[in-house]
């Protein structure tokens, strides 16, 4: 596929599983992330397939966010699919004992990085009349559950963003996409109790998707003929029925 690509969170999960999958299909990547080592052999290892090129920032920081992009040599420069990608969870605590700092790292990483990337992006997207948007939600913004209080806030918000840049871009033509997976087998688990024990039992028992599922049903989202977008696609394990029914052996 003669595309270019911009995926953030490129350095782990479900963005790194997505930047394999589009390097089969000949995709040209950018990829992002803040972890430079990781940045450089996933390079090393894509390169081999396709053009790679790698920008390092953290979404939070919007001037170091639109610096980089606006950096992006020519051949990069024309980004036709974009994958907002990158985020997290911090804890799984009540309202009444939730910390301040994880709210704040949750609402700037999954809601404003998200904001700044995007509006690095879409004035190229509207100026050619063309481009998709893929924004990685969560179940967790269609549905709250206990303690995922502020998660679930950043997700839904995600997925209010996504319909909203699906009525504004339309008259341009681009397309806008949410893939809203449930229980993921990465990182994410170890981020949201910061390496702690209780990030192990969260997949185990039952068979979680792996980021390659989520990488798969990316580029199916990608490579549909023009006229068609998925627009919001929501995507369970099997043994997952909503947020707190999982079944476990
Ligand atoms: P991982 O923790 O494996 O990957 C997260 C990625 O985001 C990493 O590449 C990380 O890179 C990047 N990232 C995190 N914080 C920042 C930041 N401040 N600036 C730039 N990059 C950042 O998790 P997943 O692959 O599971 O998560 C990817 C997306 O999928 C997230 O939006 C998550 O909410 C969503 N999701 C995950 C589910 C799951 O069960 N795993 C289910 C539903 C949705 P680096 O550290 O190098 O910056
Ligand atoms: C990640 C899935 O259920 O941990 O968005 O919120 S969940």
């Amino acid at each position: 596929m003669n595309k270019i690509a911009l995926i953030t969170g490129a350095t782990s999960g479900i963005g790194r599983a997505t930047a394999h999958e589009f390097s089969k299909h000949g995709i040209k990547l950018v990829l992002c992330g803040r972890r430079q080592q990781l940045l450089e052999s996933l390079e090393k290892a894509l390169s081999r397939d396709t053009d790679v090129y790698t920008l390092n920032f953290d979404v939070r920081d919007r001037e170091k966010v639109l610096e980089a992009i606006a950096s992006l040599p020519k051949e990069f420069r024309n980004v036709d699919i974009l994958i907002n990608n990158a985020g997290n969870a911090h804890g799984l605590d009540p309202i009444e004992t939730g910390s301040l700092d994880d709210w704040d790292a949750m609402m700037d990483i999954n809601v404003k990085g998200l904001l700044y990337v995007s509006k690095a992006i879409i004035p190229g997207m509207t100026e050619r009349k063309s481009g998709h948007i893929i924004n990685i939600g969560s179940s967790a913004g269609k549905e709250v559950y206990p303690k995922g209080n502020v998660y679930c806030a950043s997700k839904h918000a995600v997925l209010a963003i996504t319909e909203g840049m699906r009525i504004d871009l339309n008259p341009y033509g681009i397309k806008v996409s949410a893939i809203n997976p449930g229980l993921v087998e990465t990182e994410f688990s170890k981020v949201r109790f910061k390496g702690g024990k209780q990030a192990d039992s969260v997949y185990s028992g039952y068979k979680a998707l792996q980021a390659e599922d989520i990488a798969d049903i990316i580029y199916f989202t990608v490579s549909r003929p023009a006229h068609v977008n998925l627009a919001d696609v929501l995507v369970f394990p099997t043994a997952q029925a909503n947020s707190v029914t999982v079944k476990k052996t």
